[in-house]
């Protein structure tokens, strides 16, 4: 999903951490220990604040008592390694030159992004390429080096040794988890667990373990909600009583514009993989939020986008396959092709969502081109985003493993929603598509208002590219990711990085002066992947999270 990223409005309602998922958090604490280092805190007692109680919790160096007659659990990357069932960075040689030519181009690009960053804004989150300097933001709590993380899986892909030395060593030396600051729980997720993880089960660097363990127990207190759904936002920082500046950490609350102190399907339906992980290499259940879901009634089996984290209830009915609902539907399948094919209540829960889009939100234009309209209380909005782009790529690779019968189907509706994708490219100036695009008024694939004009260096539709190829080795995708690139380096490539552009239809755009992150995280890397053979990151063994970062197939169970 995509949101507003301003800070959430003071007046929110704040939610403490009440005692329940304390356990949890010091599970994953012992996780922490037990992988590296330590998380760094204040000396001394560790307090909570809860409703105005001050309550004393042993400090985080003494173990609880619980913990040690426990014997310790020990991830075997070893063994995970040998479950692998192909070379992480393939082995099949034999292509054409052009293919190689052209992943080599794309190979290029990720270095002069990365380069011009380290250049400018190393340690920011993102780089400005105009002004040659960096950007920090407010979407990550104090967190800083977002690039950096989301930047780590690419390079290693790509063989840039150099680069990759270069980004694991700010890790190591630079990479401070020790900030206070309210954070999305959905970015901070998505971006830094999901890029260490990736880092970690790539390369074996303890560092990258010990650094998502360390972050996921700071993210826990958001699931200290009534029903275990979290909210938004979260306070990152340690908890220092003693200071009157930062007596909040640990504390979540909702984002400031979301409906009465609702929740987004999309936040809190983009952990389970991550989460998973997380639990996988700490030996420590999490949490199931997918049990919420299943109880509380969908209209017409859709899922809307707003839910409360109080009573479990949905709080409006907006459904969207783009912003705010996305990556829910995306977990589910990828749930289910993570556990190797074991997770049949993702599975369901997929299948059951598909159909509910297909029947009420698949639609044809009169030109023959079909979209995912949104669906607000029961009225289309004939309307798609960029971020709904993604869902070609989805629909694909869910279609691999349905049954039989409904495979072609499935496979037919991806390439459908792939090509109206592509015409949202193809009918603009600069060859790269638009924020938004409607089926209206006898508009088919365009922008039809100025401040939906606008292309942030988005993945999704070369990630659609990306698993269509490898569904169907139609050369079209290829055609059309080479279209991508040539586009980006015509508008997008500036003196100092890749900027995105105010305006597709422009002939000569206007920059708005940001290297997103998630360009090097994801579009780079999907374009990389489409010019490569199926055996790097085999889809056999990886799933991608929704940042793009690689996660293994539970082929093993990975424990020692
Ligand atoms: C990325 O952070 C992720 O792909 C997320 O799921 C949606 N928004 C951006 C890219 O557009």
């Amino acid at each position: 999903t995509d949101l507003p990223r301003s800070p959430p409005a003071a007046a929110e309602p704040r939610h403490a951490s009440p005692a329940a998922p304390r356990r949890l958090r010091e599970k994953l604490r012992t996780a922490a220990r037990v992988a590296g280092p330590p998380a760094r805190t204040a000396p001394g007692s560790r307090q909570q604040v809860r409703g105005g109680e001050r309550r004393t919790e042993p400090a985080t160096g003494a173990p609880p008592p619980a913990r040690e007659t426990r014997a310790p659990f020990r991830f075997d990357y070893e063994r995970f390694r040998r479950s692998l069932r192909h070379p992480v960075r393939g082995g099949r040689p034999g292509e054409d030159p052009e293919t190689r030519a052209r992943r080599m181009k794309i190979k290029e690009m990720m270095k002069f992004a990365w380069d011009n960053y380290k250049q400018y804004a190393l340690g920011k989150n993102e780089l400005r390429p105009l002004t040659k300097n960096g950007h920090i933001g407010n979407m990550f709590g104090g967190l800083r080096g977002a690039t950096v993380v989301d930047a780590l899986d690419t390079l290693y892909i790509m063989e840039l040794e150099e680069e990759f030395q270069e980004a694991k060593k700010w890790v190591e030396k630079s990479f401070d988890l020790n900030v206070n600051g309210e954070a999305s729980l959905f970015e901070v997720n998505i971006r830094y667990i999901g890029g260490l993880l990736a880092a970690y089960y790539l390369t074996g660097e303890e560092v990258f373990k010990s650094k998502a363990l360390e972050l996921g127990e700071k993210l826990l207190p958001a699931f200290n909600t009534p029903t275990g759904i979290p909210r938004g936002v979260i306070n990152l920082g340690r908890q220092d009583t003693r200071s009157l500046f930062s007596p909040c950490s640990g504390m979540s609350w909702s984002w400031g514009w979301a409906s009465a102190g609702s929740s987004i399907l999309a936040e809190f339906g983009t952990l389970h993989l991550e989460f998973l992980h997380l639990s996988e290499l700490s030996g420590n259940p999490v949490m199931n939020i997918r049990k919420v879901l299943n109880r509380v009634e969908k209209p017409q089996g859709l899922y809307p986008n707003f839910l409360s984290p109080v009573t479990g209830n949905w709080v409006q009915h907006h459904v969207s396959i783009g912003g705010l609902g996305d990556s829910f539907y995306e977990y589910l399948v990828k749930s289910w092709l993570m556990s190797d094919k074991k997770d049949s209540e993702a599975k369901k829960m997929y299948d059951d969502a598909l159909e509910a889009i297909e029947k009420h939100l698949v639609k044809k234009s009169a030109g023959g081109l079909t979209y995912i309209a949104e669906w607000r209380g029961g009225v289309l909005d004939h309307k798609m985003g960029h971020l709904a782009c993604f869902s070609g790529g989805m629909i694909a690779l869910g279609a691999e493993h349905t049954r039989e019968e409904r495979k072609q189907h499935y496979v037919d509706l991806a390439a459908e929603i792939t090509n109206t994708c592509h015409e949202s490219y193809a009918r603009s100036d600069t060859k790269l598509g638009p924020e938004a695009f409607r089926f209206d008024a006898g508009t088919e694939a365009m922008a039809t208002r100025l401040s939906e004009r606008y292309y942030i260096l988005r993945p999704e539709v070369v990630e659609s590219y990306m698993y269509m190829w490898r569904l169907t080795h139609d050369p079209k995708y290829r055609q059309w990711g080479w279209e991508v690139v040539k586009a980006l380096e015509k508008h997008c490539r500036v003196e100092a990085g890749f900027s995105g552009i105010r305006d597709v239809y422009a002939t000569t755009p206007t920059h708005d002066n940001m290297q997103q992150s998630f360009f090097l995280a994801e579009t780079l890397k999907y374009l990389y992947l489409l010019f490569c053979e199926d055996d790097v990151l085999s889809l056999d063994d990886w799933v991608f999270n929704t940042e793009a970062h690689p996660l293994p197939v539970n082929h093993t169970n990975f424990k020692a």
